[in-house]
């Protein structure tokens, strides 16, 4: 039944492309532009998720004039894994990147780029900000991605402090600075600058915009802190670990821990005084909702120039923020798990003229679905070996379900955890021994299983693992899950044939990748 369903919502993919292409090429229409705008650290907590404090008019335009799709969920919460799965339209055991340093291209010479896909198209294209990881980018920012030179924005972090080379400073900033004082709103003028010169070019273009905030340090213009009083925030409700959760799904919030105005709190103890102290909670909280709306007046100023140059109409615009945060639930900071607060991701988009707005698709997807959408909505042919599947339809009727669950990842050590969410439930198997779908799936390396119920348990105080009242739920979500493995391996096994791989990964990349992935 379960695969039933999933292949059902695959050959609704497929037919739609094969019998009615959301774009239909003449000779007369130019294929749409794409305003690719990557978000570092964002999670959904702006209006269009349900939040009612955050002062986002930039992303709440977009929602309102596009779509804001509910239930997207990340491949890998840390950026230079979850950023080369965006951009190669594969899960992390195919690009082999678990990690932070890890080029693609260097592990997987055969991957192509979204842009770079495009570029094989007819289109030009151009990057400023933060779009691959920058630890783990090849030079140029992954040349082979771009038409035009890669525009580097890179400037001092902070304005008030100057931190030892290699050091870090406070994890928090409020200076009474302009906003080009910082990396963003330098990487909304060089965006807006590329837009004129890729008009001029007049082919149709695929343009990057990366914005580092609100990613740590939570640094941003005063103005953007006086947007909030502080006694709007209240801190995570539920700060323990989940009742019957391995300890493998948690980690010590060591990047927050980093910053030098931190104490060495007790990330997920049981004991209430080795808590982070709630008035630097709060703080950070404030500090995360400042660093966020300063991030989204620079969007605004890119989706204005858009308009000036009258290229809305005819322009995709997708935004993504690369993972989710914790906020404190659990006792964590930071993100680097498999929980709920760290994969679920802000991924909206906006159409070219005529397609829905104010829409709320709600079937489950992940950010591999990105690359495959963005080819379908354009006529740009899609890759066959790409692991998502175009959310064109859930554009077309927001209660389309084209998924019956969202996958997500997250190493530990030898350790994977390998995490299914659907609408009520998420079911995350820790499977030992470097396992990666390159294997075939065995029962027999499992360490731990977790399953959370958030129609009951919306903060995943509770495992219900064992429990008998969800025995029958257990069975089901264990079968969906030996069915998701058997696939995967299954698509590896393609794609290694496809990119004719003679050696194994379960050598140093991959040990390498658990090591850094489990790094805070
Ligand atoms: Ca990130």
């Amino acid at each position: 039944m379960n695969k039933l369903i999933q292949n059902q919502g695959l050959n609704l993919v497929l037919m739609g492309l094969a019998t009615v292409p959301a774009f239909s090429q003449s000779k007369d229409v130019k294929r749409p532009n794409i305003l690719f705008v990557a978000v570092d650290d964002l999670k959904p907590l702006i209006a269009a998720y349900g939040d009612k404090i955050a002062v986002t008019p930039g992303m709440d335009r977009l929602a309102k004039e596009g779509f804001a799709f509910q239930n997207c969920y990340v491949q890998q919460a840390i950026s230079g894994a979850t950023r080369a799965s965006i951009m190669t339209g594969m899960r992390p055991d195919k690009t082999r990147v678990w990690d932070l340093v890890t080029d693609f291209r260097q592990v997987n010479p055969n991957a192509v780029s979204i842009s770079e896909h495009f570029i094989k198209n007819g289109y030009e294209s151009a990057a400023t900000g933060k779009i691959f990881h920058m630890g783990s980018a090849g030079p140029g920012h992954d040349a082979p991605s771009w038409t035009m030179p890669y525009v580097n924005v890179k400037v001092a972090t902070y304005a008030n402090s100057t931190p030892d080379k290699g050091k870090k400073g406070p994890a928090l900033e409020c200076a009474d600075v302009p906003d080009n004082t910082y990396q963003d709103g330098l990487a909304a003028e060089e965006g807006i600058k590329l837009m004129n010169q890729l008009k001029e070019k007049g082919k149709p273009f695929f343009l990057a915009v990366g914005f580092i905030k609100p990613h740590l340090p939570f640094v941003a213009p005063k103005k953007y802190w006086d947007l909030y009083n502080r006694d709007q925030f209240q801190i995570a409700p539920y700060q323990k670990k989940a009742v019957g959760s391995p300890e493998m799904a948690y980690h010590v919030s060591g990047e927050l821990k980093s910053y030098t105005d931190i104490p060495q709190f007790d990330s997920y103890s049981e004991k209430e005084l080795e808590y982070l102290p709630v008035d630097k909670q709060k703080e950070l909280i404030h500090g995360y909702y400042a660093a966020t709306s300063y991030m989204d007046a620079q969007l605004q100023k890119v989706l204005n120039e858009l308009d000036r140059l009258g290229l809305a109409e005819n322009t995709i615009v997708v935004l993504w923020g690369d993972h989710g945060w914790h906020l404190g639930d659990h006792g964590l900071w930071n993100k680097h798990t498999d929980f709920e607060n760290a994969t679920h991701a802000c991924m909206l988009m906006r159409g070219t003229k005529g397609m829905l707005q104010n829409a709320k698709p709600t079937t489950q997807c992940e950010f591999v679905d990105i690359f495959p959408t963005l080819c379908d909505l354009t006529g740009v042919p899609t890759p066959k070996y790409l692991d998502g599947v175009s959310l064109v339809p859930a554009m077309k009727n927001p209660t389309v379900q084209l998924r019956e669950y969202a996958m997500s990842q997250y190493p530990r050590s030898k350790s994977m955890g390998y995490s299914i969410r659907t609408k009520q439930f998420r079911y995350t198997v820790w499977i030992g021994d470097y396992y990666s779908a390159e294997k075939p799936f065995s029962a027999a390396k499992i360490e731990a299983v977790e399953m959370y119920d958030y129609v009951k348990d919306p903060l995943e105080t509770k495992s219900v693992i064992g429990d008998k009242a969800y025995a029958k739920d257990e069975a089901m979500m264990k079968d969906m899950f030996e069915d998701a493995m058997e696939r995967e391996h299954k698509q590896y096994v393609n794609y290694s044939k496809l990119a004719n791989w003679q050696t194994p990964i379960s050598t140093d990349s991959n040990k390498k990748g658990r090591k850094m992935g489990s790094i805070e």
